[in-house]
């Protein structure tokens, strides 16, 4: 049985922790790994995996074990411990191991090896495949820790998804999905297009509403929970458009999130981990990205945007990048909505090859497991 330890500091939001439960799930479920997932912030996850809770429970093979994150200070940093370090540790998205943890892993190095990764975030960008499988030795032991970068060749580790996605994203299970679900959330069923919602508030929401009027074309918006939906239902109400209905969702499991993308028509998303989903799901989709200082976020889309619309024609290559640039970049341009969904069937179109090209891409939990084993063979 091999043993993992992963380990995640929630910076904000529910992306660290979204991540961190698939991949722990992929690693326990497709490779019979006994992980623990060692997180600082365990209501998070339990926002979104209501099942999943820290416990202090012994390790078994297949499943995961949610553990309170202790911080530093202490010479446990999670319970029970018995310091030893696992076969396998992930550091994910630089979260910096405990003193403590380094320790063992440093000790368990005298007699025999362990596997140390630290994963950062997805992204086209081209530092993923340089940076992938590159060791680092720690600056205190000496021990080697891999980089892995997740991102869409296979030079980089592939990305967070399951092996069995085609099942989940059927387009067949779409209709009695979504007749379930809408009627949840007091949706329509026979809607001829529902958009998912779920963005951050630094979007220009009272401009998209805007867009939204001035295209008679009905649209059904089913709105996440946030601070951004509940300002875009504000910006929506005085303004005369019948033709746009207003849903606001419940906060879903992370299982049933997949299946409230396979029942819409498009979505505007946002993060990392919610972003793939919809394209796993093979829907058309704007992607509004977490921003960062110094506008890195727009490197990575536009990293991203040279591989997503390759399957486009070009006037439907040019409304997806007028309305990326809309939604994270902010200029006033009010008929980018309008002109996005002109292209709606060239976009769905590429939104099913880009489905195809991410199905046949590494997955991350694979190439963890490929390379924790030549790791541990020595
Ligand atoms: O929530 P996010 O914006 O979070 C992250 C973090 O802020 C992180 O620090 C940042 O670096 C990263 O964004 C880019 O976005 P994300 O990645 O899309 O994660 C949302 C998770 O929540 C995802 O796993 C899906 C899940 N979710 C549900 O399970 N049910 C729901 O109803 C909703 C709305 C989301």
């Amino acid at each position: 049985m091999r043993t993992c330890d992963m380990f995640c500091r929630v910076i904000d939001n529910y992306g660290d922790a979204g991540v961190s439960w698939r991949l722990a799930q992929m690693l326990a479920k497709e490779y019979d790994w006994a992980v623990r997932l060692i997180i600082d912030d365990a209501a998070v996850l339990s926002a979104i995996v209501p099942t999943a809770k820290a416990e202090v429970a012994p390790v078994k093979a297949g499943s995961v074990t949610v553990c309170d994150w202790i911080e530093d200070g202490s010479d446990v940093p999670f319970r029970p411990w018995d310091g030893q370090a696992a076969d396998v540790v992930i550091e994910l998205f630089s979260c910096r191991l405990p003193d403590a943890y380094e320790a063992a892993i440093a000790r368990r190095f005298e007699t025999s090896p362990c596997a140390v990764f630290a994963l950062d975030y997805l992204t086209a960008e081209k530092y993923a495949e340089e940076g992938n499988g590159l060791p680092s030795p720690h600056p205190r032991y000496g021990y080697d820790k891999t980089f892995l970068f997740p991102g869409f060749s296979e030079k980089t580790c592939g990305i967070n998804r399951e092996r069995n996605l085609q099942q989940i994203f059927n387009p067949a299970r779409k209709e009695s999905v979504r007749k379930r679900l809408f009627a949840e959330f007091g949706a329509d069923p026979e809607h001829p297009f529902t958009l998912y919602f779920f963005t951050y508030p630094e979007m220009p929401v009272e401009g998209f509403a805007q867009c939204l009027a001035q295209d008679p074309r009905p649209v059904q918006v089913l709105a996440a929970p946030g601070a951004a939906s509940a300002r875009l239902k504000r910006a929506l109400e005085p303004l005369d458009a019948p033709h746009i209905r207003f849903v606001q969702a419940s906060m879903v499991a992370q299982d049933v999130f997949d299946d409230v993308l396979l029942s819409c028509d498009a979505a505007l998303i946002r993060g990392e981990d919610s972003v793939l989903r919809a394209q796993l799901a093979g829907i058309p989709m704007i992607w509004t990205l977490y921003p960062q200082q110094e506008d890195t976020h727009l490197t990575k889309l536009a990293a991203f945007a040279s591989l997503y619309t390759q399957a486009l024609p070009q006037t439907a290559r040019q409304a997806w990048l007028e309305i990326e640039d809309y939604v994270n970049n902010g200029p006033v341009h009010e008929h980018v909505w309008k002109n996005w969904r002109d292209h709606i069937e060239e976009l769905q179109a590429g939104a099913t090859v880009w489905q195809k090209t991410l199905f046949s891409l590494p997955t991350l939990a694979e190439s963890i497991s490929k390379l924790a084993e030549k790791k541990l063979k020595f």
